[in-house]
Protein backbone atom coordinates (compact mmCIF):
# COMPACT_ATOMS: atom_id res chain seq x y z
CA UNK A 1 0.00 0.00 0.00
CA UNK A 2 1.17 3.64 -0.66
CA UNK A 3 2.01 5.69 1.77
CA UNK A 4 -0.64 8.92 1.67
CA UNK A 5 -2.80 6.48 -0.05
CA UNK A 6 -4.85 5.83 3.06
CA UNK A 7 -4.96 9.47 3.57
CA UNK A 8 -5.86 10.57 0.37
CA UNK A 9 -8.89 8.07 0.37
CA UNK A 10 -9.95 9.17 3.89
CA UNK A 11 -10.16 12.76 2.68
CA UNK A 12 -11.79 11.91 -0.90
CA UNK A 13 -14.54 10.30 1.38
CA UNK A 14 -13.94 6.87 -0.12
CA UNK A 15 -15.07 4.68 2.96
CA UNK A 16 -11.63 2.01 3.86
CA UNK A 17 -14.41 -0.91 4.46
CA UNK A 18 -16.10 -0.80 0.99
CA UNK A 19 -12.66 -1.05 -0.71
CA UNK A 20 -11.32 -4.73 0.31
CA UNK A 21 -13.20 -8.14 -0.02
CA UNK A 22 -14.20 -8.31 -3.25
CA UNK A 23 -12.44 -10.00 -6.87
CA UNK A 24 -11.87 -7.14 -8.56
CA UNK A 25 -8.26 -6.30 -7.58
CA UNK A 26 -6.81 -2.33 -8.01
CA UNK A 27 -2.84 -1.93 -8.27
CA UNK A 28 -0.84 1.13 -8.91
CA UNK A 29 1.25 1.03 -11.85
CA UNK A 30 3.98 3.51 -9.58
CA UNK A 31 5.07 -0.09 -7.86
CA UNK A 32 2.66 -2.59 -9.07
CA UNK A 33 1.54 -2.80 -5.42
CA UNK A 34 -2.42 -3.87 -4.79
CA UNK A 35 -4.64 -0.64 -3.41
CA UNK A 36 -8.05 -2.55 -3.11
CA UNK A 37 -10.29 -5.39 -3.99
CA UNK A 38 -13.56 -3.61 -4.90
CA UNK A 39 -16.49 -6.20 -5.18
CA UNK A 40 -17.52 -5.82 -8.96
CA UNK A 41 -20.48 -5.19 -10.26
CA UNK A 42 -22.57 -7.74 -13.27
CA UNK A 43 -25.22 -7.29 -15.87
CA UNK A 44 -28.25 -7.58 -13.49
CA UNK A 45 -26.39 -4.29 -11.73
CA UNK A 46 -26.27 -2.52 -15.13
CA UNK A 47 -30.13 -3.06 -15.60
CA UNK A 48 -30.61 -1.99 -12.18
CA UNK A 49 -28.45 1.39 -12.70
CA UNK A 50 -30.25 2.35 -16.14
CA UNK A 51 -33.60 1.83 -14.45
CA UNK A 52 -32.23 4.45 -12.31
CA UNK A 53 -30.67 6.84 -14.21
CA UNK A 54 -34.04 6.98 -16.16
CA UNK A 55 -36.39 7.21 -13.04
CA UNK A 56 -33.89 9.96 -12.20
CA UNK A 57 -34.09 11.75 -15.78
CA UNK A 58 -37.91 12.26 -15.41
CA UNK A 59 -37.65 14.74 -12.79
CA UNK A 60 -34.47 15.98 -13.51
CA UNK A 61 -35.85 16.88 -17.15
CA UNK A 62 -37.65 19.32 -16.06
CA UNK A 63 -35.85 21.43 -13.93
CA UNK A 64 -35.16 24.40 -15.72
CA UNK A 65 -31.61 24.25 -17.33
CA UNK A 66 -30.08 27.12 -15.15
CA UNK A 67 -31.07 25.37 -12.02
CA UNK A 68 -29.36 22.24 -13.30
CA UNK A 69 -26.39 24.35 -13.43
CA UNK A 70 -26.61 25.04 -10.17
CA UNK A 71 -25.65 21.48 -8.81
CA UNK A 72 -22.76 21.70 -11.66
CA UNK A 73 -21.66 25.03 -10.10
CA UNK A 74 -21.54 22.96 -6.62
CA UNK A 75 -20.13 20.32 -7.93
CA UNK A 76 -17.11 22.77 -8.98
CA UNK A 77 -17.09 23.91 -5.96
CA UNK A 78 -16.53 20.44 -4.18
CA UNK A 79 -13.42 19.67 -6.80
CA UNK A 80 -11.92 23.08 -6.30
CA UNK A 81 -11.68 22.07 -2.65
CA UNK A 82 -10.23 18.32 -3.38
CA UNK A 83 -7.94 19.05 -6.17
CA UNK A 84 -5.34 18.35 -4.32
CA UNK A 85 -6.41 14.92 -3.21
CA UNK A 86 -7.78 13.85 -6.25
CA UNK A 87 -5.15 14.82 -8.21
CA UNK A 88 -3.04 12.71 -6.31
CA UNK A 89 -5.25 9.71 -6.47
CA UNK A 90 -4.96 10.01 -10.38
CA UNK A 91 -1.66 9.77 -10.21
CA UNK A 92 -1.42 6.88 -7.61
CA UNK A 93 -4.21 4.85 -9.90
CA UNK A 94 -2.82 5.89 -13.48
CA UNK A 95 0.54 6.51 -12.90
CA UNK A 96 0.91 10.32 -14.78
CA UNK A 97 2.84 12.82 -13.21
CA UNK A 98 1.34 14.52 -9.98
CA UNK A 99 1.51 17.87 -12.34
CA UNK A 100 -0.50 16.23 -14.70
CA UNK A 101 -2.64 14.78 -12.16
CA UNK A 102 -3.74 17.78 -11.13
CA UNK A 103 -3.78 19.54 -14.70
CA UNK A 104 -7.16 16.75 -14.92
CA UNK A 105 -8.57 17.84 -12.03
CA UNK A 106 -8.19 21.42 -13.22
CA UNK A 107 -9.57 20.49 -16.74
CA UNK A 108 -12.86 19.00 -14.37
CA UNK A 109 -13.20 22.32 -12.78
CA UNK A 110 -12.98 24.36 -16.12
CA UNK A 111 -15.44 22.12 -17.77
CA UNK A 112 -17.92 22.65 -14.82
CA UNK A 113 -17.28 26.09 -15.28
CA UNK A 114 -18.12 26.18 -18.93
CA UNK A 115 -21.63 23.52 -18.19
CA UNK A 116 -22.90 26.57 -15.87
CA UNK A 117 -22.39 28.96 -18.23
CA UNK A 118 -23.95 26.76 -21.06
CA UNK A 119 -26.52 26.11 -18.53
CA UNK A 120 -28.17 29.30 -20.15
CA UNK A 121 -27.16 29.34 -23.15
CA UNK A 122 -28.97 26.05 -24.50
CA UNK A 123 -30.44 27.63 -27.49
CA UNK A 124 -32.05 26.99 -30.61
CA UNK A 125 -32.35 29.04 -33.76
CA UNK A 126 -35.68 30.89 -35.13
CA UNK A 127 -35.98 30.16 -38.80
CA UNK A 128 -37.78 31.66 -41.71
CA UNK A 129 -40.95 30.26 -42.56
CA UNK A 130 -41.89 29.98 -46.34
CA UNK A 131 -45.76 30.53 -45.06
CA UNK A 132 -47.44 33.35 -44.24
CA UNK A 133 -48.23 33.51 -40.23
CA UNK A 134 -45.34 30.60 -39.59
CA UNK A 135 -42.37 30.58 -37.43
CA UNK A 136 -40.12 27.66 -37.64
CA UNK A 137 -38.93 27.21 -34.81
CA UNK A 138 -35.37 24.69 -32.83
CA UNK A 139 -36.41 23.84 -29.26
CA UNK A 140 -33.32 21.40 -27.35
CA UNK A 141 -34.71 18.82 -24.94
CA UNK A 142 -33.31 16.40 -22.38
CA UNK A 143 -32.26 13.02 -24.32
CA UNK A 144 -32.51 10.30 -21.18
CA UNK A 145 -29.61 8.78 -19.19
CA UNK A 146 -26.10 8.32 -20.84
CA UNK A 147 -24.11 5.67 -20.45
CA UNK A 148 -20.15 6.81 -20.58
CA UNK A 149 -17.70 4.27 -20.71
CA UNK A 150 -13.80 5.56 -20.11
CA UNK A 151 -10.17 4.60 -20.37
CA UNK A 152 -7.69 4.63 -17.64
CA UNK A 153 -5.29 7.13 -19.31
CA UNK A 154 -7.51 10.10 -18.51
CA UNK A 155 -9.85 8.47 -15.58
CA UNK A 156 -11.73 11.38 -14.40
CA UNK A 157 -11.46 14.27 -16.97
CA UNK A 158 -13.28 12.90 -19.77
CA UNK A 159 -15.73 11.35 -17.97
CA UNK A 160 -16.34 15.13 -16.20
CA UNK A 161 -16.54 16.41 -20.34
CA UNK A 162 -19.25 14.23 -20.80
CA UNK A 163 -21.11 14.32 -17.07
CA UNK A 164 -20.72 18.11 -16.38
CA UNK A 165 -22.55 18.76 -20.17
CA UNK A 166 -25.20 15.95 -19.57
CA UNK A 167 -26.00 17.01 -16.34
CA UNK A 168 -26.83 20.63 -17.57
CA UNK A 169 -28.32 19.39 -20.62
CA UNK A 170 -30.98 17.04 -18.38
CA UNK A 171 -29.24 13.79 -18.79
CA UNK A 172 -28.21 11.48 -15.83
CA UNK A 173 -25.02 9.44 -16.08
CA UNK A 174 -24.26 5.77 -15.83
CA UNK A 175 -20.45 5.37 -15.56
CA UNK A 176 -18.17 2.86 -16.43
CA UNK A 177 -14.73 3.70 -15.74
CA UNK A 178 -11.58 1.06 -16.98
CA UNK A 179 -11.42 -1.79 -15.03
CA UNK A 180 -7.98 -0.35 -14.23
CA UNK A 181 -8.99 3.01 -12.65
CA UNK A 182 -11.93 2.57 -10.49
CA UNK A 183 -10.73 4.00 -7.18
CA UNK A 184 -10.73 7.86 -8.90
CA UNK A 185 -14.31 7.04 -10.50
CA UNK A 186 -15.25 5.83 -6.59
CA UNK A 187 -13.88 9.37 -5.58
CA UNK A 188 -15.79 11.67 -8.19
CA UNK A 189 -18.79 9.84 -7.63
CA UNK A 190 -18.40 10.82 -3.24
CA UNK A 191 -17.60 14.23 -4.45
CA UNK A 192 -20.35 14.00 -6.44
CA UNK A 193 -22.50 12.92 -4.14
CA UNK A 194 -21.24 16.30 -1.69
CA UNK A 195 -22.68 18.59 -4.36
CA UNK A 196 -25.98 16.74 -4.49
CA UNK A 197 -26.21 17.05 -0.78
CA UNK A 198 -25.89 20.95 -0.95
CA UNK A 199 -28.81 20.80 -3.59
CA UNK A 200 -32.65 20.27 -2.43
CA UNK A 201 -34.11 19.85 -6.15
CA UNK A 202 -32.03 17.19 -7.43
CA UNK A 203 -33.11 13.56 -7.65
CA UNK A 204 -31.19 10.45 -6.64
CA UNK A 205 -28.85 8.61 -8.93
CA UNK A 206 -28.12 11.53 -11.37
CA UNK A 207 -24.52 10.00 -10.96
CA UNK A 208 -24.02 6.12 -11.09
CA UNK A 209 -20.49 4.31 -11.15
CA UNK A 210 -20.11 1.00 -12.39
CA UNK A 211 -17.06 -1.54 -11.39
CA UNK A 212 -16.12 -4.25 -13.94
CA UNK A 213 -14.73 -5.30 -17.20
CA UNK A 214 -15.92 -5.31 -21.06
CA UNK A 215 -19.23 -7.04 -20.36
CA UNK A 216 -20.41 -3.70 -18.49
CA UNK A 217 -19.86 -1.79 -20.97
CA UNK A 218 -21.36 -4.20 -23.55
CA UNK A 219 -24.85 -3.99 -21.28
CA UNK A 220 -24.55 -0.50 -21.59
CA UNK A 221 -24.29 -0.81 -25.13
CA UNK A 222 -27.33 -2.77 -25.90
CA UNK A 223 -29.42 -1.16 -23.33
CA UNK A 224 -32.36 0.46 -25.30
CA UNK A 225 -32.63 2.90 -22.35
CA UNK A 226 -29.46 4.98 -22.97
CA UNK A 227 -29.82 6.79 -26.58
CA UNK A 228 -26.33 7.73 -26.11
CA UNK A 229 -23.00 5.94 -25.36
CA UNK A 230 -19.87 7.86 -24.69
CA UNK A 231 -17.04 5.52 -25.38
CA UNK A 232 -13.14 6.48 -25.32
CA UNK A 233 -10.68 4.08 -26.10
CA UNK A 234 -9.19 1.76 -28.69
CA UNK A 235 -10.47 1.64 -32.42
CA UNK A 236 -10.64 -2.21 -31.52
CA UNK A 237 -12.95 -1.07 -29.29
CA UNK A 238 -15.14 1.33 -31.13
CA UNK A 239 -14.92 -0.71 -34.01
CA UNK A 240 -17.55 -3.32 -31.55
CA UNK A 241 -19.04 -0.92 -29.36
CA UNK A 242 -20.00 1.53 -31.93
CA UNK A 243 -22.36 -0.93 -34.43
CA UNK A 244 -23.37 -2.46 -31.28
CA UNK A 245 -25.27 0.95 -30.09
CA UNK A 246 -26.54 1.79 -33.54
CA UNK A 247 -28.10 -1.39 -34.18
CA UNK A 248 -30.51 -0.28 -31.63
CA UNK A 249 -30.52 3.19 -32.89
CA UNK A 250 -28.61 4.40 -30.29
CA UNK A 251 -26.63 6.94 -30.70
CA UNK A 252 -22.61 6.50 -30.63
CA UNK A 253 -19.85 9.62 -29.30
CA UNK A 254 -16.53 7.73 -30.50
CA UNK A 255 -13.39 8.92 -29.19
CA UNK A 256 -10.52 6.31 -30.10
CA UNK A 257 -7.17 6.14 -31.09
CA UNK A 258 -4.63 8.84 -32.57
CA UNK A 259 -1.84 8.76 -34.39
CA UNK A 260 -1.01 12.63 -34.03
CA UNK A 261 2.05 13.84 -36.27
CA UNK A 262 4.05 17.35 -36.21
CA UNK A 263 5.31 18.86 -39.01
CA UNK A 264 8.88 20.92 -38.43
CA UNK A 265 9.42 23.28 -41.15
CA UNK A 266 12.90 24.77 -42.12
CA UNK A 267 11.06 28.07 -40.62
CA UNK A 268 10.42 27.13 -37.23
CA UNK A 269 11.63 28.39 -33.86
CA UNK A 270 13.50 25.29 -32.85
CA UNK A 271 13.56 26.32 -29.37
CA UNK A 272 9.64 26.09 -28.86
CA UNK A 273 9.57 22.62 -31.19
CA UNK A 274 11.71 21.17 -29.39
CA UNK A 275 9.44 21.79 -26.01
CA UNK A 276 6.57 20.96 -27.68
CA UNK A 277 7.99 17.96 -28.78
CA UNK A 278 8.90 16.51 -25.34
CA UNK A 279 5.37 17.86 -24.07
CA UNK A 280 3.33 15.38 -26.17
CA UNK A 281 5.65 12.89 -27.19
CA UNK A 282 7.12 11.52 -23.74
CA UNK A 283 4.65 13.39 -21.56
CA UNK A 284 1.90 11.48 -19.74
CA UNK A 285 4.74 8.20 -20.96
CA UNK A 286 3.37 8.55 -24.39
CA UNK A 287 -0.10 7.46 -23.05
CA UNK A 288 -2.75 10.15 -24.19
CA UNK A 289 -4.95 10.02 -27.29
CA UNK A 290 -3.20 12.85 -28.53
CA UNK A 291 0.70 11.95 -27.68
CA UNK A 292 3.26 12.78 -30.36
CA UNK A 293 3.91 9.93 -32.33
CA UNK A 294 5.01 11.01 -35.95
CA UNK A 295 7.23 14.12 -36.29
CA UNK A 296 8.31 15.05 -40.05
CA UNK A 297 11.07 17.06 -39.95
CA UNK A 298 12.22 19.49 -42.76
CA UNK A 299 15.82 18.15 -44.65
CA UNK A 300 17.12 21.93 -43.18
CA UNK A 301 16.27 21.06 -39.33
CA UNK A 302 16.91 17.54 -39.57
CA UNK A 303 20.10 17.15 -37.85
CA UNK A 304 20.02 20.34 -35.75
CA UNK A 305 16.67 19.24 -33.94
CA UNK A 306 17.50 15.46 -33.88
CA UNK A 307 20.73 16.32 -32.09
CA UNK A 308 18.64 18.48 -29.43
CA UNK A 309 15.57 15.92 -28.99
CA UNK A 310 18.41 13.30 -28.62
CA UNK A 311 20.31 15.37 -25.45
CA UNK A 312 16.81 16.37 -24.35
CA UNK A 313 15.50 12.66 -24.16
CA UNK A 314 18.79 11.88 -22.69
CA UNK A 315 17.62 14.23 -19.53
CA UNK A 316 14.31 13.21 -18.99
CA UNK A 317 13.84 12.22 -15.67
CA UNK A 318 12.03 9.29 -15.43
CA UNK A 319 10.32 7.65 -12.17
CA UNK A 320 7.96 7.49 -9.39
CA UNK A 321 5.33 10.00 -10.37
CA UNK A 322 4.81 11.31 -6.85
CA UNK A 323 8.19 13.01 -6.53
CA UNK A 324 7.89 16.23 -8.15
CA UNK A 325 11.34 16.03 -10.53
CA UNK A 326 9.85 13.59 -12.82
CA UNK A 327 8.71 14.27 -15.92
CA UNK A 328 7.66 10.63 -17.42
CA UNK A 329 6.14 8.15 -15.20
CA UNK A 330 5.49 4.36 -15.24
CA UNK A 331 3.50 2.54 -18.46
CA UNK A 332 -0.24 1.12 -17.02
CA UNK A 333 1.34 -2.29 -17.19
CA UNK A 334 3.03 -5.04 -18.08
CA UNK A 335 0.85 -5.76 -21.43
CA UNK A 336 1.78 -2.04 -22.61
CA UNK A 337 5.29 -2.43 -21.74
CA UNK A 338 5.26 -5.75 -23.82
CA UNK A 339 4.15 -4.11 -26.86
CA UNK A 340 6.12 -1.21 -26.83
CA UNK A 341 8.92 -3.52 -26.88
CA UNK A 342 6.97 -5.51 -29.70
CA UNK A 343 6.70 -2.32 -31.58
CA UNK A 344 10.60 -1.67 -30.91
CA UNK A 345 11.73 -4.81 -32.31
CA UNK A 346 9.28 -4.24 -35.64
CA UNK A 347 10.67 -0.88 -35.80
CA UNK A 348 14.09 -2.25 -36.19
CA UNK A 349 13.45 -4.58 -38.29
CA UNK A 350 11.07 -1.90 -40.68
CA UNK A 351 14.11 -0.41 -41.05
CA UNK A 352 14.56 2.01 -38.03
CA UNK A 353 17.11 3.30 -36.26
CA UNK A 354 15.85 3.09 -32.41
CA UNK A 355 17.38 5.64 -29.55
CA UNK A 356 16.25 4.97 -26.18
CA UNK A 357 13.33 2.80 -25.05
CA UNK A 358 15.18 0.71 -22.71
CA UNK A 359 13.17 -0.39 -19.44
CA UNK A 360 14.37 1.51 -16.71
CA UNK A 361 14.29 -0.49 -13.07
CA UNK A 362 13.30 2.47 -10.22
CA UNK A 363 14.70 1.76 -7.21
CA UNK A 364 12.58 -0.38 -4.95
CA UNK A 365 9.51 -0.51 -7.90
CA UNK A 366 10.81 -3.22 -9.67
CA UNK A 367 7.08 -4.83 -10.50
CA UNK A 368 6.37 -1.44 -12.25
CA UNK A 369 7.46 -0.74 -15.95
CA UNK A 370 8.85 1.95 -16.38
CA UNK A 371 10.79 3.48 -19.49
CA UNK A 372 13.11 5.77 -21.35
CA UNK A 373 10.85 7.49 -23.86
CA UNK A 374 12.18 6.04 -27.22
CA UNK A 375 13.02 7.91 -30.51
CA UNK A 376 12.82 5.87 -33.76
CA UNK A 377 14.91 7.46 -37.03
CA UNK A 378 12.45 5.48 -40.01
CA UNK A 379 13.22 5.42 -43.50
CA UNK A 380 9.67 6.21 -44.24
CA UNK A 381 5.88 5.76 -43.50
CA UNK A 382 6.03 1.54 -43.07
CA UNK A 383 3.18 -0.44 -41.70
CA UNK A 384 4.35 0.02 -38.32
CA UNK A 385 4.16 4.00 -37.74
CA UNK A 386 0.24 3.55 -39.40
CA UNK A 387 -0.56 1.96 -36.46
CA UNK A 388 -0.82 3.16 -32.56
CA UNK A 389 0.84 2.03 -30.04
CA UNK A 390 0.24 3.21 -26.72
CA UNK A 391 3.76 3.86 -25.46
CA UNK A 392 6.46 6.64 -25.88
CA UNK A 393 7.65 6.16 -29.16
CA UNK A 394 8.56 9.01 -31.39
CA UNK A 395 8.69 8.13 -35.11
CA UNK A 396 10.94 10.67 -36.93
CA UNK A 397 10.70 10.53 -40.98
CA UNK A 398 12.55 13.17 -43.15
CA UNK A 399 10.46 15.47 -45.80
CA UNK A 400 11.56 18.38 -48.32
CA UNK A 401 8.48 19.05 -49.75
CA UNK A 402 5.54 19.88 -47.58
CA UNK A 403 2.95 19.30 -49.58
CA UNK A 404 4.28 15.67 -49.83
CA UNK A 405 4.35 16.25 -46.08
CA UNK A 406 0.69 16.41 -45.53
CA UNK A 407 0.22 13.70 -47.61
CA UNK A 408 2.03 11.39 -45.56
CA UNK A 409 0.49 13.02 -42.29
CA UNK A 410 -2.50 11.94 -43.57
CA UNK A 411 -2.05 8.68 -44.77
CA UNK A 412 -3.03 7.22 -41.44
CA UNK A 413 -6.17 5.41 -40.40
CA UNK A 414 -6.22 7.28 -37.18
CA UNK A 415 -7.27 11.25 -37.19
CA UNK A 416 -7.31 13.29 -34.36
CA UNK A 417 -4.55 15.53 -33.70
CA UNK A 418 -1.76 17.03 -35.85
CA UNK A 419 0.52 20.15 -35.96
CA UNK A 420 2.93 22.19 -37.65
CA UNK A 421 5.75 24.54 -36.76
CA UNK A 422 6.56 27.08 -38.97
CA UNK A 423 7.42 30.79 -38.79
CA UNK A 424 5.52 31.31 -42.30
CA UNK A 425 2.20 32.16 -42.52
CA UNK A 426 1.50 30.57 -45.99
CA UNK A 427 2.24 27.32 -44.40
CA UNK A 428 0.56 27.54 -41.60
CA UNK A 429 -2.53 28.36 -43.36
CA UNK A 430 -2.17 25.62 -46.09
CA UNK A 431 -1.80 23.24 -43.34
CA UNK A 432 -5.10 24.25 -41.15
CA UNK A 433 -6.82 24.31 -44.86
CA UNK A 434 -9.15 21.72 -46.68
CA UNK A 435 -6.15 20.47 -48.09
CA UNK A 436 -4.00 20.78 -45.23
CA UNK A 437 -4.50 18.19 -42.21
CA UNK A 438 -7.64 15.83 -41.80
CA UNK A 439 -7.53 15.78 -38.09
CA UNK A 440 -10.50 16.94 -36.06
CA UNK A 441 -7.53 19.22 -33.96
CA UNK A 442 -5.33 21.07 -35.71
CA UNK A 443 -2.56 23.56 -34.16
CA UNK A 444 0.10 25.72 -35.21
CA UNK A 445 2.95 26.58 -32.95
CA UNK A 446 1.57 24.51 -30.31
CA UNK A 447 1.82 20.01 -30.10
CA UNK A 448 -1.33 18.11 -30.83
CA UNK A 449 -1.73 17.26 -27.13
CA UNK A 450 -3.19 19.33 -23.84
CA UNK A 451 -6.46 21.02 -25.66
CA UNK A 452 -8.24 23.23 -23.19
CA UNK A 453 -11.87 22.43 -22.45
CA UNK A 454 -13.47 25.05 -24.38
CA UNK A 455 -13.20 23.93 -27.95
CA UNK A 456 -14.69 20.51 -29.79
CA UNK A 457 -12.41 17.26 -29.14
CA UNK A 458 -12.29 14.69 -30.91
CA UNK A 459 -11.10 13.04 -34.70
CA UNK A 460 -12.12 12.07 -38.43
CA UNK A 461 -11.19 8.77 -39.34
CA UNK A 462 -10.93 5.40 -37.10
CA UNK A 463 -10.82 8.14 -33.96
CA UNK A 464 -14.13 7.79 -34.54
CA UNK A 465 -15.62 11.12 -35.44
CA UNK A 466 -17.73 12.10 -31.90
CA UNK A 467 -16.55 15.51 -30.42
CA UNK A 468 -16.94 16.07 -26.69
CA UNK A 469 -16.28 19.19 -24.48
CA UNK A 470 -16.56 22.45 -25.25
CA UNK A 471 -18.00 24.50 -28.62
CA UNK A 472 -21.27 23.13 -29.27
CA UNK A 473 -20.60 19.32 -28.46
CA UNK A 474 -23.51 19.72 -25.97
CA UNK A 475 -25.78 19.23 -28.65
CA UNK A 476 -24.88 15.52 -28.85
CA UNK A 477 -26.56 15.10 -25.16
CA UNK A 478 -30.11 16.92 -26.26
CA UNK A 479 -32.43 16.18 -28.56
CA UNK A 480 -33.27 18.61 -31.04
CA UNK A 481 -37.41 19.40 -31.97
CA UNK A 482 -38.17 21.41 -35.08
CA UNK A 483 -41.33 23.57 -34.20
CA UNK A 484 -43.77 25.16 -36.77
CA UNK A 485 -45.89 27.58 -35.13
CA UNK A 486 -48.96 28.99 -37.32
CA UNK A 487 -50.17 31.79 -35.64
CA UNK A 488 -52.36 33.05 -38.77
CA UNK A 489 -56.52 32.14 -39.16
CA UNK A 490 -55.46 30.14 -42.60
CA UNK A 491 -53.86 26.84 -43.08
CA UNK A 492 -51.48 27.19 -45.78
CA UNK A 493 -49.54 23.97 -46.72
CA UNK A 494 -45.66 23.72 -47.52
CA UNK A 495 -44.76 23.26 -50.65
CA UNK A 496 -47.70 25.20 -52.26
CA UNK A 497 -49.74 22.08 -51.97
CA UNK A 498 -53.71 22.64 -52.56
CA UNK A 499 -55.80 19.65 -50.44
CA UNK A 500 -59.00 21.19 -50.29
C1 LIG B 1 -7.27 11.55 -24.02
O1 LIG B 1 -6.09 11.24 -24.15
O2 LIG B 1 -8.18 10.68 -24.04
O3 LIG B 1 -5.82 17.17 -25.22
C2 LIG B 1 -7.76 12.91 -23.77
C3 LIG B 1 -5.36 16.46 -24.31
C4 LIG B 1 -6.19 16.30 -23.06
C5 LIG B 1 -7.20 15.23 -23.21
C6 LIG B 1 -6.69 13.95 -23.76
N1 LIG B 1 -6.82 17.56 -22.73
O4 LIG B 1 -4.29 15.91 -24.39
Amino acid sequence: MHLNFADVCFHLGLDPASLTGGSHVVRSPIDGSELARLPPHDRADVGEAVAKAQAAFLEWRGVPPPKRGELVRLFGEELRHHKQHLGRLVTIESGKIIQEGLGEVQEMIDICDFAVGLSRQLYGLTIASERPGHRLMESWHPLGPVGVITAFNFPVAVWAWNAALALVCGDPVVWKPSEKTPLTALACWAIFERAWARYAEAPRDLVQVLVGGRELGEALADDPRLPLISATGSCRMGRDLGPRVQRRFGRPLLELGGNNGMIVCASADLDLTVRAILFSAAGTAGQRCTSLRRLFLHDQVYDELLGRLKAAYERIAVGNPLDPGTLVGPLIDAGALERMQGALERAVAEGGRVFGGERVVVEGHVDACYVRPAIVEMPGQTALVREETFAPILYVMRYGDLAEAIRHHNDVPQGLASSIFTTDVREAELFMSAEGSDCGIVNVNAGPSGAEIGGAFGGEKETGGGRESGSDAWKAYMRRATNTINYSRELPLAQGIEFD
